[in-house]
């Protein structure tokens, strides 16, 4: 089966969690920041900026179009490739160019970095036996920076002082959920003690970005975590998409014990405000991530999500949080061997209208 397919649908849970903070920024009333897994990937490396560099890509429009009727003042979009030049094409070609009467959308400032993405490991990560392949990269890709992410704002954005955790390896997370080879007496033996060396925890990265919100820096912490499927019983993805999602419940608690791609140790100070945004593909109430993911930011003390989701829920259909089971996933489940949709993922997308979005 089509691997970009299935992580493309494996949307998820992401919490788009606001602090009270971010609504009160600036004089100029509330400033909303979104995430989009806009499924902007592409099967090979130089595809999307070939598909970008003319308008008429019918996806790139109606993505633009979604944003340009959405209009967030700061946009994560996740699934985007690596391609730093396909950044200012979407802008010029899609977001500044109006879709079916909606309204040109002008981002004066972007930021792109590397993806763990495609990048080999050198080693036998997913134990088939062999080296190579999107599996044995540091982060699911058939090719570097594949399923990458980009953040648009109207915003300046700090770049100096964005700070980037690609790099940094899971075993240095201190309990980390390491996956354990169910064949084996030994614990959390599934990577051997090399590998550990070199295992990278984010699947993409995992970026701080402070946004300066007329004078206010906001920090914008935006990552994608794995989806928790496409392993087998030892749960490689589903304890990475545990420890992933956990990363930023500890950051903003301001665990020591991280560092970033610069080598500078420390999380976010307790004085800081902060928005976590992604495509957390874990849901909080249904799918096969790892039960507890979720909470670990949706019940963090320093997380305010008494606004999430923004909207009441579609007629007929109950607000996230109250819904035992996600009907849709379901439909889902029965095409795409995904985790689960909606509840939760209302939370990512652009247009929190809904409570559990179609299958797309
Ligand atoms: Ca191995
Ligand atoms: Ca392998
Ligand atoms: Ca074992
Ligand atoms: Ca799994």
């Amino acid at each position: 089966m089509k691997r970009p397919t299935l992580l493309a649908a494996a949307l998820l849970a992401a919490v788009p969690l606001v602090m009270t903070p971010v609504a009160q920024a600036g004089d100029t009333g509330d400033v909303r920041f979104s995430t989009f897994n806009a499924s902007l990937n592409r099967n090979a490396a130089g595809q999307l900026v070939a598909d970008l560099s003319t308008p008429g890509n019918v996806q790139a429009a109606n993505v633009a179009e979604t944003i340009q009727r959405v209009r967030p003042d700061v946009l994560l979009v996740n699934e985007f490739d690596h391609a730093p030049e396909a950044v200012d094409l979407f802008r010029d070609n899609y977001l500044e160019v109006s879709h079916h009467g909606s309204q040109p959308i002008d981002y004066p400032y972007a930021y792109i970095a590397p993806s763990n993405t495609g990048v080999p490991s050198g080693h036998d990560l997913d134990n088939n036996g062999s080296i190579g392949g999107g599996n044995d990269a540091y982060g699911f890709g058939l090719f570097e920076g594949q399923y990458g992410m980009v953040v648009y704002s109207k915003f300046p954005i700090d770049t100096d002082a964005v700070r980037t955790f690609q790099t940094f390896r899971w075993a240095d997370m201190p309990g980390a959920m390491l996956p354990d080879n169910p064949a084996t007496p030994e614990p959390a033996d599934w990577f051997s003690a090399d590998e550990l060396d070199d295992v990278r925890l984010s699947s993409k990265s995992h970026w701080d970005m402070p946004i300066d919100v007329d004078g206010t820096t906001i920090h914008f912490l935006v990552s994608h975590p794995t989806p928790p499927v496409f392993d087998g019983p030892e749960d490689r993805n589903g304890t990475r998409n545990h420890d992933e999602i956990r990363f930023w419940a500890d950051y903003v608690s301001g665990a020591d014990y991280i560092y970033d791609d610069s080598g500078v140790y420390g999380g976010l100070p307790a004085t800081e405000r902060f928005v976590i945004a992604g495509d957390q593909n874990s849901d909080p109430l249904d799918g096969d991530s790892v039960p507890g993911s979720a909470q670990l930011l949706l019940d963090h003390p320093r997380v305010n999500d008494a606004k999430t989701p923004s909207r009441p829920a579609a007629p007929g259909r109950p607000s996230c949080r109250e819904r035992p089971t996600c009907p849709t996933s379901r439909t889902r489940a029965s095409t795409r061997p995904t985790s689960t949709t909606g509840c939760a993922a209302v939370r990512a997308t652009c247009a929190p209208t809904t409570c559990c979005p179609r299958a797309t």
